[in-house]
């Protein structure tokens, strides 16, 4: 088999997206996803202008050795548009792999180690009531796990809160937006948060929160500290982690679970904070070069006792998300997903067979990963230039959104 065309496609059915066919001569395709929130254009040209000329002829069963040649090959190594660009080639090529055996993708990665994929739900208010309201809606629709965030008094917008009464979505249409940032508000606040979810849903709903990358460690030391009486599921992003050593002082202080890792690329993002036990989930998903690296990131991880948490946000698109579950329901040390559930516009788009049931995703059972690509209709929805918002502290100084 050979691969003889590769296509980009940038489209923006509610939000944008950059999605990659390769096409074999036996008339085989596989779709892979290249959207990297905020710089989608920059991953289109790396993939159009300098991969897809490289890929013609090539035989696609080839993953381990098409990815090191993407990789070694390219001599720069790593960042998010090469990292991004490499993972939508790669699962292309296991959607290619699994389809061309005619077998659900994950039949190829150790096959089915669990009947479900856990899930968590995001509830996002303005106010406490309305964060209550929203966790109780997602414990009325079966949800076992559900990720809590809210406004802070005093300040407006923040990470996780909706303007309108539409579901929250990060990135806004235009130059990016600022917000107003305070990490002493923020402290004082999030532990009334928790104490009144538990005190409205019980200790039974998993509880997961994402700081977003806003804490100091000693900080993030803190909180971790406050929030152990509500036992959350993870606390996630407590700090920007570029200096791993740092999740040190965390780890010393607190027995709050700590989940990292959405925008890490490779595993040299994560090496300290596996090998030392410093965090317990790793949030990589597919973005990060695809499967074939993350098969290995995980076993990594698993010698560690640190378990999965894919990233699952919607400015991965539904190709990321369906081929997310194959390796979900596939890898041993699996911890949980995330699923924040695209706009009916993007599913049109992406025909897919993964299913929601009673807190548990399960992936499509068809060949590949079950997720496909409607580019007719794709057409439709041309690219609109978005960003992500902006964070500045009270005084101005720009600060981690
Ligand atoms: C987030 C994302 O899902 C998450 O945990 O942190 O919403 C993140 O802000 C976006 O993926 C950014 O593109
Ligand atoms: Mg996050």
């Amino acid at each position: 088999m050979k691969i003889v065309d590769a296509k980009v496609f940038v489209c923006c059915p509610g939000r944008n997206f950059v999605t990659l066919k390769i096409v074999t001569d036996e008339g085989i395709y596989g779709l892979g996803d290249g959207t990297l929130n905020g710089r989608e254009l920059a991953v289109a040209s790396y993939l159009s202008d300098h991969i897809v000329p490289c890929l013609i002829g090539r035989d696609p069963f080839q993953t381990e050795d098409i990815w090191q040649y993407l990789y070694r090959g390219a001599y720069w190594r790593k960042g998010p548009v090469t990292m991004t660009a490499i993972a939508a080639v790669d699962v292309a090529l296991w959607d290619i792999k699994a389809k061309a055996l005619s077998t659900p993708l994950y039949n190829l990665l150790g096959g089915k180690s669990r009947t479900g994929v856990m899930v968590y739900g995001h509830a996002n208010g303005k106010t406490i009531a309305e964060t209550i309201d929203e966790v109780g809606r997602h414990v009325e629709c079966r949800y076992l796990a559900v990720r809590a965030q809210c406004g802070i008094p005093g300040l407006g917008g923040t990470y996780g809160v909706a303007a309108g009464r539409e579901p929250y979505e990060p990135a806004q249409k235009g130059l990016p937006s600022e917000q107003a940032w305070s990490s002493e508000k923020y402290l004082q606040f999030i532990p009334t948060l928790f104490a009144e979810l538990r005190k409205s849903h019980g200790d039974d709903v998993h509880l997961l929160h994402d700081v977003h990358h806003r804490l100091t460690p000693i900080q993030a030391a803190r909180l971790g500290k406050a929030l152990e009486p509500f036992h959350l599921f993870w606390m996630e992003d407590p700090v920007a982690a570029e200096l791993q050593e740092g999740f040190r002082i965390i780890r010393q202080h607190t027995t709050t679970p700590v989940a990292v890792g959405e925008i890490f690329d490779t595993v040299w993002d994560a090496r300290t904070l596996i090998a030392e036990q410093l965090i317990d989930y790793l949030r990589m998903s597919l973005r990060g070069g695809g499967l074939t690296p993350l098969k290995k990131i995980a076993a990594f991880a698993e010698m560690h006792h640190v378990h999965t948490g894919c990233h699952g946000a919607t400015d991965l698109s539904p190709i990321t998300m369906g081929a997310a579950l194959h390796f979900d329901i596939a890898v041993p040390n699996f911890g949980i997903q995330e699923y924040m559930p695209h706009a009916n516009v993007t599913l049109d788009v992406f025909p897919h067979g993964y299913r929601f049931a009673d807190g548990y995703l399960y992936p499509a059972d068809t060949p590949g990963h079950g997720v496909d690509f409607n580019e007719t209709l794709a057409a439709k929805f041309p690219y609109e230039r978005a960003y992500l918002p902006v964070s500045r502290k009270l005084d101005g100084t720009l600060w981690n959104w």
